[in-house]
Order: structure tokens, then sequence, then C-alpha cells
């Protein structure tokens, strides 16, 4: 993508609404614009950001076993009447009624909705397990959306739901989940950690929510100093160790009965990236889903559902990625690979080198933002910084004349001299 090109609508100066730090380079790099309280426009490089971080999450419900589907934003209520949720829900349901009088609403999570599907098409337990995942928007109408995307009111949510006969299959689905959660914060350079968590209004006995360190956190959070030694960054955490250590929200907290030494439990915020919960059949049964068992005999399925805040997350990642020039993204969600920064473009020479390479880099599959305006070098390289591409090559005068370009990563700040074809080859792949 060429700068000259491209709807990247950057601020100057810092928004005054802004209070933290995600939020704030989130309007100053132009990726969203707020629509109304707690809804945004996703602009074109936060629409990337967005996109990678739905990606990663797809790709790691599939090989779970998970198969998607898409689910539609609005719904009817009598699908709640008959689960009973209806009125419990209260104001957060955005309620709507069409031409017709009926009552629909816009869709804070679909338990309801997928009951309908399964009750309608699956009877035998030879059909289970089965997890049904979607990706789409829900609407809550929070009382205090804040924060630009962390508390939104229409916010992007990939959400799952497991089937199974029994509640050891039913356990098993969450573990698998659980183990999901882990591989995907952690492709995302996230450490999130499982924490006891209450259910609320999804219900159920056994949730666990994944919370990111930051001080920023709008939950507060208390759990076992060994965590910090825990290496995410392996492939494979050892779950049975993570789940043997203490670490719950605040809500479910009970100093009395916390089994840490006071001297290892630390105290701290987060912010709740995801949260899975176990509830049985507390939507199977009140809306009739069943399945005939080995035996003959027709058994309520049990379930369990699985929510990651997609659209939090990229403020969520940009709260533990950046510094004080920026975003610093990690390479698995950054909207462009490579920064190609072009220098006196007014010169032949260095406007041909530069216009090549990006031909090159294309070519080669690399995702490339190009500034190939002639904003003076100072304003491109600061703007670079804020964007927090995770490499940037500067092509100019000193390419022309010694055939070299400059390699620079972001988050070190080291920097390499060297040819182009060199620069190619290590940014392919
Ligand atoms: C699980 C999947 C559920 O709704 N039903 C389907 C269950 N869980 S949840 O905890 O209520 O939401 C799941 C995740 O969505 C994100 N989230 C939000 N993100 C932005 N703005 C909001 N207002 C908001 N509310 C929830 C969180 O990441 C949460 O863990």
């Amino acid at each position: 993508m060429r700068v000259s090109r491209y709807f990247m609508p950057v601020l100057r100066e810092d928004p005054a609404e802004a209070e933290i730090v995600s939020h704030r380079l989130m309007l100053r790099c132009g990726m969203i614009q707020q629509a109304a309280a707690g809804i945004y426009n996703w602009l074109p490089l936060g629409f990337r950001v967005l996109r990678k971080v739905e990606q990663i999450c797809r790709e790691e419900m599939e090989r779970a076993g998970a198969i998607e589907i898409l689910m539609p934003t609005i719904q009817p209520a009598s699908w709640w009447k008959e689960s009973g949720r209806y009125e419990a829900y209260g104001k957060e349901m955005l309620r709507i009624r069409d031409r017709h009088d009926r009552e629909m609403l816009y869709g804070p999570t679909n338990e309801e909705n997928v009951v309908d599907i399964f009750r309608r098409h699956v009877k035998s337990y030879r059909q289970l397990p089965l997890n049904l995942f979607h990706i789409q928007w829900k609407f809550r109408d929070e009382i205090r959306p804040r924060f630009g995307v962390m508390r939104g009111r229409e916010f992007l949510m990939k959400d799952a739901y497991s089937f199974d006969l029994d509640y050891e299959g039913a356990k098993r689905s969450y573990e698998n989940m659980f183990v999901a959660y882990l591989r995907t914060f952690r492709r995302m350079g996230l450490v999130a950690i499982p924490m006891i968590a209450e259910s609320g209004p999804i219900g159920g006995n056994m949730s666990h929510e994944f919370q990111i360190l930051a001080s920023t956190g709008e939950s507060v959070v208390y759990y076992d100093a060994a965590f910090e030694e825990i290496d995410f960054s392996v492939d494979e955490v050892d779950v049975g160790r993570l789940t043997s250590l203490y670490a719950a929200v605040e809500e479910r907290h009970d100093p009395e009965k916390c089994p840490v030494p006071p001297e290892r439990l630390k105290k701290a915020r987060g912010i709740e990236v995801g949260h899975i919960f176990y509830f049985g059949t507390k939507y199977s049964r009140p809306m009739g889903a069943t399945v005939s068992g080995p035996d003959g005999r027709e058994v309520y399925v049990e379930m369990g559902s699985y929510g990651i805040g997609v659209s939090r997350l990229v403020g969520a990642i940009i709260e533990a990625h950046h510094d004080e020039k920026g975003i610093v993204w990690p390479e698995s969600v950054a909207p462009f690979k490579v920064a190609l920064i072009g220098l006196r473009l007014d010169d032949e020479a260095c406007r041909k080198m530069a216009d090549g390479l990006y031909e090159k880099m294309l070519n080669a599959g690399i995702e490339v933002l190009y500034d190939d305006t002639d904003e003076r070098p100072g304003s491109k390289f600061t703007t670079m910084e804020l964007i927090g591409i995770p490499w940037q090559v500067v092509v100019g005068p000193r390419s022309v004349r010694q055939g070299v370009v400059e390699l620079k990563h972001r988050a070190t700040g080291e920097s390499f001299e060297l040819s182009p074809e060199a620069v190619l080859n290590r940014l392919a792949g």
C-alpha cells in the first residue's frame, strides 16, 4: 500500500477524550473513529489489525475442532423468553420492534440462538461432541462505555458453544477450549492468566476469565506470585501446573479461604480478554434440546460457552505493546509487516530504487506500507514509529550511492545496513 493512496487519518495532537494509552494511540493513528458512545468506525489501519486478531481466533478454534458458522446480530425475543433470560437481562439488552410489532433484540450473546440450531438438527449422542463458533458483533447497552474499544457497546466477539452427552464430555470440551485460549493469546504476544471467575448472566458453576495484567485494566485480580515463573511463551504451557495455582477475580476472591500465603499473594489490575463457562443444561432444559443416549433414553445436552473479546483485544494488545513513541505491534497482528520509507523521492534515482523495492516486496508477498509522499523525513519517521509497524526499511540517497538500505527493528531499535536483496530475503516468509 502506498501512503499517497491510503486512507490513514493520523492526528497531530493527542485527543483529549482518551483516558488510557491504547485509546489515545488508536485515535492518533487513525485506527478508529467514534460514531456514538461505545460505537466505533474501524478505519483501514484498525480494520487490518482487527482482521488479524479475528483470524488467529479462527485458526485456533479450528485447530481445537470447533466449526465456524455465522448467526445473526438480530434475534427474536421468543428464544429468550423460552430460556427465561429475556426479563433477567435488563437494560443492557437493546430491544427492538419490527414493522409487524414483533419483539426482536440485538444479540448480546448467542446461547439461545445456537440451542435453536442444535435442537432442530441434532438428535443422537453419535453426533456429539459438537462445538460451533462464530465471530459476530454484539450489542450491550453498557452503563459506562469507556476506554475506546475496551468497553464498547457494540463489540466483536468470538463465541463458541460446546455440546456433550454428559458431564465428563463437557469437562473435556471445557479443558479443550482452555488450552486453545492459552495458544490464541500467546500467538498475539500476550500473557493471559486464567482466573476463577463469576459466571454472571451467562450462568453455570465453572468459569474462568483470561486476564492480561495491566495497570489500566478494569478488573481487580488476585494471583499466586508463582505465575510469574511460568513461561507462557513456550508452545505447550503445563496446564496441570497452571490450574493448580491460585488466581481469582476480586468477586470470587475470599481472603478467608485463599490457599496462598499472604507473602505470595499478588493483587493487580487486569483486562478480561476471554471468558469461558460450563453451565450444563441451563439452556438445553428450558429450550428442549435433547439427544438420545446409548441406552435410547432422551437426555438434555450438556453445554458450555467460550467468549473472546476480539475488538477489545486490539486495545489490550496496545496496552501491552507500546513505548513513548507509539505502538510496537507484535508481528502476528501488525497491520503491515514492513514500513518502506522513501527519502528524497524528488530525486529520480531515489524514486526508482524505492519504487523498485516496493514492487519486489509486493511480489514476494510482503505486507508493506510504502511512504512515497514528499513529507519531511522527520515526519515520516515519527508517523511510522507511532503506528508501530515491526520493520522499517529506509531507502535514500545513500542507498543509491552505496547500494545499501537500512533495516530497522521497531521493538529493539536495532538497525542493519544490507543490500536490497538481503533485506528482501530476510523479510519474505
Ligand atoms: C461466552 C461466549 C459471554 O458472553 N457467551 C458467549 C459468553 N461471555 S462474556 O464474558 O460476557 O463476554 C465474552 C468476552 O467478550 C468481551 N466483552 C467485551 N468487549 C468489549 N466491550 C464490551 N462491552 C464487552 N463485554 C464483553 C470480553 O473480552 C469478554 O471476556
